[in-house]
């Protein structure tokens, strides 16, 4: 019979010493597990919560101060010859003690661990204790016993196996932690158990095949019995005595395919793989259950190209970088990565790239991603550092690998392994040579180690070595017309509007930052007045000059705010303008350009960022602009042009009218053309002198209609357009759970928002930056508002209601 035993309960923390003076006295303080230090302390009211005003500043102590974890349990015994501890996450410099006696000691956050401990259990009380020595401790010995080595921040987050986010980003705290970060408990067993079960799907023309690798961990020498089925088919191998590993090959005959979103349904198969009854573990360590998918997977890399091709079909990948969505990753539930993957998909997205300043992330995630279509890209967690390749390191880095490509090898979402990110760039770019003076950093694992732990465990999925990169180590990493490249000039130096001069294969990364929502600052920040510089909202900007930067960026587009309102409104406007710009032109380069993935979807705590979703998990206008961009249709303005971009299995035929007129309305030009976009293709109309050219480059507006899509353009910025003064009507109604908006346009409206969270931090609205023609009319959903209501005529009214025209006033 085997059993698991989770220990949960009971547990304390204690400070047990520390390389600061000042810090409060800890000790036996009431903890939680899965968890982490800065949870207990904020608990139990000892600290202030880190992600509001400028608290963090004051919890530095904690990632300098060693912790002890302590738990009594009762143990009654079993008649399994095994008992394991398993610990399936250590955060991340531990020894561990049961009953006074060491039974091993960690230092990798991302490993799991077991330590046989039938030995040591007692019947009755048994203690258990983790000991976490201070992260900076152990990694700034590390970084004098290897060397320095040159990485983006001054951190040393390279020198220890630790989520390097944790010691703070460009959008980050520097939260440090400590703690049993998932669950452990004591797993006893009897003759053999599944130590390992690895499913390798291949498609073979219409047909399927799994090849179950399986890797026993015997108390027995006995023969045992493997049986695998998936799909009503079942196989079977015998284990000869002192066998530990054998595959099971499942036939499958014309299995319904799983496609990414977009592209299909995403059927899931049950594979179960079961110890024969020969083996006494038949039980929780006797059986695995998975869900699997079949489909192929591969990487087309044919001149230069970077492009995802699953069941035979290239796939036009539309992603979000995805970073750790809290700063105390034990605070993730399934229902708020539920969430995010919503928000991912509703935006249009097929894909996130689970960014390497993280972790590999939980089986909630990847099982999200499988039942929704969502396709991973998963970095192996390297970013933004020279990493040292001796010390524990290698070993480390081996068997982190070999533990998460084997675990996510059954998803059918996972579609390719990257070695790291920007590190390659990092090296070739960014002066990081001088300073390494011949020290090692990364090149082995992301050119040698990690592919071959790829290859070896998992080859049905394409590897690269890290992000950018354009195909082989010679070549500058981050060029646009080789495999994938990062676009950080915009932002950083340029305008918006640069995009334009980019002819990518692939873009992994380009990003513009906007402030969070209105509610999600509040919230966060105690300022009063709430102000672009007062302290707090400076506090929750982490990007190098990040406040200028988002005001330069408005550039020409915008006029320059004055006060908070028009600052908050304006910068996450241009956001949104800046990702649909630069979306909008790399989708009409498709086929030649293959991929956006946008930085980034999601934040781990509130801070003005380049995230479409914010640290409070609302929408920021930029999520609902890329809906727009990633849409399946898409019709753009691009040079002379008016490309539609059509991303179905359908061609996307008629008419597309294009027609100059005044703002006011009045037609001056209009011409018709026949489109034929094919499936997953594109189609340029070049536009006629009469609808390129402007009498009024303030007073006029082009529309171009196919098939019910939509293309606006402007002939000039906003500040030096004509617009009129916004007149429109308000019809505010009661709807099914909630308010419906309805705003008819007197004259031109300009990407006119309602930002229902600044009256009800709850509030939601279905659409934001939609600009209305005169005599048009949009409908809008305000819901989420708590029973007492809405104030209706605030909803309508600046600053809840607003449009670029105001601009003007
Ligand atoms: C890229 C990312 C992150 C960073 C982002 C914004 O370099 O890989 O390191 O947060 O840009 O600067």
């Amino acid at each position: 019979m085997s059993a698991y035993h989770p220990l949960h309960d009971g547990w304390t923390v204690t400070a047990v010493s520390s390389t600061r003076q000042h810090r409060p006295v800890v000790a036996g303080l009431a903890a939680t597990v899965p968890g982490c230090v800065h949870t207990d302390l904020l608990d139990a009211g000892l600290i202030d919560d880190p992600y509001l005003d400028d608290n963090e500043n004051r919890l530095t102590w904690i990632g300098r101060t060693a912790w002890a974890y302590e738990t009594v349990f009762t143990w009654a015994g079993t008649e399994d010859g095994r008992a394991d501890l398993v610990c399936e996450g250590l955060d991340t410099v531990a020894t561990i003690t049961l009953n006074g006696v060491e039974i091993g000691r960690t230092a990798n956050m991302h490993r799991s661990y077991r330590f046989p401990v039938r030995h040591l259990l007692r019947e009755g009380g048994n203690t258990l204790r983790v000991l976490f020595d201070p992260p900076y401790g152990y990694a700034e010995v590390q970084r004098e016993a290897l060397g320095d080595r040159p990485g983006a921040y001054a951190e040393p987050y390279q020198f220890i196996r630790k989520m390097a986010c944790n010691f703070g980003w460009d959008w980050g705290p520097t939260l440090v932690t400590a703690g049993i970060w998932r669950p452990i408990g004591v797993r006893t067993w009897s003759t053999a158990r599944l130590a390992e079960v690895r499913p390798l799907v291949t498609l073979d023309g219409p047909d399927g095949r799994v090849d179950v690798h399986v890797t026993v961990e015997r108390a027995t020498e006995a023969p045992l019995t493997l049986t695998a089925s998936v799909a009503g088919v079942t196989g079977e191998a015998r284990l000869a005595a002192g066998q530990r590993t054998a595959v099971v090959t499942l036939n499958v005959p014309r299995p319904a395919l799983w496609w990414p979103r977009g592209h299909g349904d995403q059927p899931l198969y049950d594979l179960t793989v079961r110890l024969g009854a020969d083996a006494d573990g038949a039980g929780a360590d006797g059986e695995w259950t998975g869900r699997i998918g079949f489909r192929s997977i591969g990487l087309d890399r044919t001149d230069d190209a970077f492009t995802l091709v699953v069941n035979g079909r290239p796939v036009f990948v539309k992603g979000f970088n995805w970073i750790p969505d809290d700063c105390f990753p034990s605070r993730l539930t399934r229902e708020r990565l539920a969430e995010r993957f919503a928000q991912a998909a509703g935006a249009g997205a097929n894909c996130l790239r689970v960014w390497g300043g993280g972790r590999y992330e939980s089986e909630d995630f990847y099982a999200l991603a499988d039942e929704m279509g969502m396709l991973v890209w998963q970095d192996f967690p390297f970013a933004c550092a020279a990493y040292p390749e001796e010390g524990p390191f290698a070993a480390e880095v081996a068997a982190e690998a070999r533990e998460h490509v084997a675990r996510l090898s059954a998803h059918p979402s996972l579609a390719i392994w990257c070695g790291n990110n920007e590190n390659i760039e990092g090296h070739a770019d960014w002066g990081w040579q001088d300073d390494l003076d011949g020290r090692s950093w990364g090149a082995g694992f992301y050119y040698d180690l990690l592919p071959r732990i790829v290859a070896e465990l998992d080859p049905t999925r394409p590897y690269w070595p890290g992000s950018p990169y354009s195909g082989s180590p010679d070549l500058p990493p981050n060029d646009p017309a080789r495999g994938t490249v990062h676009i950080w000039t915009v932002w950083n130096t340029h305008d918006y509007t640069h995009y334009a001069s980019y002819t990518p294969r692939f873009v992994a990364e380009f990003g513009f930052q906007g402030p969070p929502t209105y509610a999600t600052l509040r919230a966060a920040v105690g300022d009063d007045p709430l102000a672009p510089d007062s302290p707090g909202v400076r506090h929750h900007q982490k990007a190098i000059d990040g406040d200028l930067k988002l005001l330069r960026g408005l550039g020409e587009h915008l006029p320059e705010p004055t006060g908070f309102d028009d600052w908050h409104y304006y910068t996450q406007l241009n956001q949104a303008r800046a990702m649909a710009f630069g979306i909008e032109r790399f989708r009409a380069l498709a086929p030649y350009c293959m991929g956006t993935i946008v930085w980034q979807l999601n934040d781990c705590w509130p801070v003005t960022s380049w995230a479409a979703v914010d640290g409070g998990g609302r929408r920021k206008p930029l999520w609902y602009a890329l809906r727009r961009a990633y849409a399946d249709r898409l019709l753009t303005f691009q040079g002379d042009s008016v490309v539609a971009v059509n991303d179905t299995e359908e061609p996307w035929s008629g008419e597309l009218a294009v027609e100059r007129r005044t703002l006011a309305g009045e037609p001056i030009a209009k011409e018709c053309f026949t489109v034929f976009a094919d499936r997953r293709g594109t189609a340029a109309v070049e536009l006629p002198a009469a609808l390129r050219e402007w009498d009024d480059q303030a007073g006029e507006v082009l529309v171009a209609t196919l098939d019910g899509t939509r293309a606006l353009r402007f002939p000039a910025e906003d500040p030096a357009m004509d617009y009129p003064a916004a007149e429109f009507d308000t019809v505010v109604e009661e709807s099914a759970g909630g308010l419906r908006v309805t705003v008819t346009a007197r004259t031109v409206v300009r990407e006119l928002a309602i930002f229902p969270d600044r009256l009800d931090p709850r509030a939601t609205v279905d659409d934001q930056l939609v600009t209305l023609l005169p005599g048009e009319t949009a409908v809008f959903h305000v819901t989420g508002f708590g029973v007492r209501g809405l104030n209706t005529e605030a909803l309508v009214r600046r600053p809840v209601l607003r449009c670029v025209n105001e601009a003007k006033r």
